[in-house]
């Protein structure tokens, strides 16, 4: 087991890595930005380096300053978090350069899933499901057009070196595709360096499921079951539950062994995320694979008791799997996450940083806070607008939107606006009571929302009564 490990993130998911090293008896190195000095992250780890200014590019982003902290400290291993530096190859690449263990999978893991296109094509390979569409880029107008009439519209356009839903653009007709694939073009250039982008029919109505995956270095692989990822914004996941109430066992079967045949694929090691779209039909189709923790991962923590920071910890150290048996993996009960990002609801989820005055966690049975904010911690502007994430886990879904409610009830953070009312929202909207969300759900519930306040601002007697 490694002795010292740096976290070269912030925010909660460093808490939560630093955590996890704690229970390891592994010591911790933090690195922060000289905006992050009163960060939690900063007074819990052992040690800690200060690596830059505040802007990403200049500390968390800022690789050399990282690599220095690292040798200064004398670490074994890097644990990189999400976002960053987590799915960047080079950076691993460098890591491995300089004797520091990447806590992740290959450089060459990596790269193969980083290109969407290319990811795609190794599926359809070995015969994982994809959307039917384009197996190479776009080269002009016309191939675009006789695709498109082939799988028929709508279509969509997606960067190659995209993801998570960056650089997409749907297409209902000819004109539209034309005038979208040279913004779309365009657009990729800018954003990713590469214009490559690709097409694909639009799958309407979709669900968004991904699977959890384990991998040690000895050839062991399990998937820790889904998460149903279906309630966005802008590609930004609101809400998270575990396991899919639209997935019933027969498909999780079929779905999770095509999971870890796509992992296999790229020989991955350590804790990854196979998504899929499943369509109303039942079929389902690889969309992405995600290279690092996610966010969500502690909702499959509460479902199956299984810790994945430590599981990457004991992988990257070369330990193999704790549960190396695909059905010894318990799934128990049901849990929630809402995400709580520091963002006005009311006002097109504007970015809402300043400081925390008043801040009261909730607690209690069946209730899991990872957050780095405190009564007097500032939200700053520099960084993403998410302040942590509330889970719940009840012995069924009902449960679990029981538990969630009171505990968004009994959450306060002021004065800054936060997501908490739109979740509020959320969980007693009828469709999601029925599983039954999609893609431009938020949308929905957010028109009811904004009705509801602005009928309040108008008349708040008469709502009042109406309750
Ligand atoms: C799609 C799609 C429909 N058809 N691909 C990809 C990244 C993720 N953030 C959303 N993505 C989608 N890819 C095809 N071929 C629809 C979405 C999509 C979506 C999917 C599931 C749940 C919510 C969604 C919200 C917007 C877009």
């Amino acid at each position: 087991m490694f002795s010292k490990i740096l976290v070269a993130n912030r925010g909660e998911i460093a808490l939560r890595i630093i955590r996890a090293c704690k229970e390891m008896g592994v010591r911790t190195v933090a690195v922060y930005s000289a905006a992050d000095q009163n960060s939690p992250h900063v007074h819990l780890a052992d040690e800690a380096v200060c690596i830059g200014a505040a802007p990403s590019s200049q500390s968390y982003l800022n690789i050399p300053a990282i690599i220095s902290a690292a040798e200064i400290t004398d670490v074994d291993a890097l644990h990189p978090g999400y976002g960053f530096l987590a799915e960047n190859a080079h950076f691993a690449e460098i890591c491995e350069s300089c004797q520091i263990k990447f806590i992740g999978p290959s450089p060459a893991a990596i790269r193969s899933m980083g290109d969407k296109m290319a990811a795609r094509e190794t599926m359809r390979k070995i015969g994982v499901p994809i959307v039917p569409g384009t197996q190479e880029a776009i080269r002009d107008k016309d191939e675009a057009l006789r695709i498109a009439k082939k799988i028929k519209y709508p279509v969509i356009i997606k960067a190659a070196a995209g993801g998570g839903g960056r650089g997409m653009r749907v297409c209902h007709n000819e004109v539209r595709l034309v005038s979208a694939l040279m913004t779309a073009q365009h657009e990729a250039d800018t954003a990713f360096g590469n214009s490559a982008v690709y097409i694909e029919k639009y799958i309407e109505k979709p669900k968004h499921i991904e699977f959890q995956i384990l991998a040690d270095s000895h050839g062991n692989m399990v998937h820790l079951y889904e998460r149903d990822c279906t309630i966005q914004r802008r590609h930004q996941k609101l809400l998270e539950e575990a396991p899919s109430p639209s997935v019933d066992w027969k498909l999780r079967k079929k779905m999770g062994d095509m999971a870890i045949k796509a992992a296999r694929a790229v020989n991955y090691v350590n804790a990854g995320t196979i998504e899929f779209l499943l369509d109303d039909t039942g079929k389902f189709y690889f969309l992405e694979m995600n290279t690092r923790i996610q966010v969500e991962h502690g909702i499959t923590e509460l479902v199956t008791g299984v810790d994945i920071v430590k599981e990457q910890i004991r992988i990257a150290s070369g330990e193999k799997l704790g549960i190396r048996k695909q059905d010894k993996i318990p799934l128990r009960g049901h849990a929630i996450e809402c995400r709580i990002n520091a963002e006005d609801p009311a006002n097109d989820f504007a970015p809402s940083p300043g400081r925390i005055e008043r801040y009261n966690m909730p607690g209690g049975p069946g209730v899991r806070v990872d957050s780095h904010a405190y009564a007097g911690y500032t939200v700053l502007p520099y960084y993403d607008s998410m302040i942590g994430k509330l889970m719940a886990h009840g012995r069924n879904r009902n449960e679990a939107i029981s538990i969630l409610q009171r505990a968004l009830d009994e959450f306060i953070i002021e004065p800054i606006k936060t997501t908490i009312p739109i979740h509020k929202e959320i969980l007693r909207n009828p469709l999601f009571r029925r599983s039954q969300m999609y893609t431009d759900f938020i949308q929905a519930v957010m028109g009811e929302w904004m009705d509801k306040m602005a009928a309040e601002r108008v008349m708040p007697q008469l709502v009042a009564k109406e309750r």
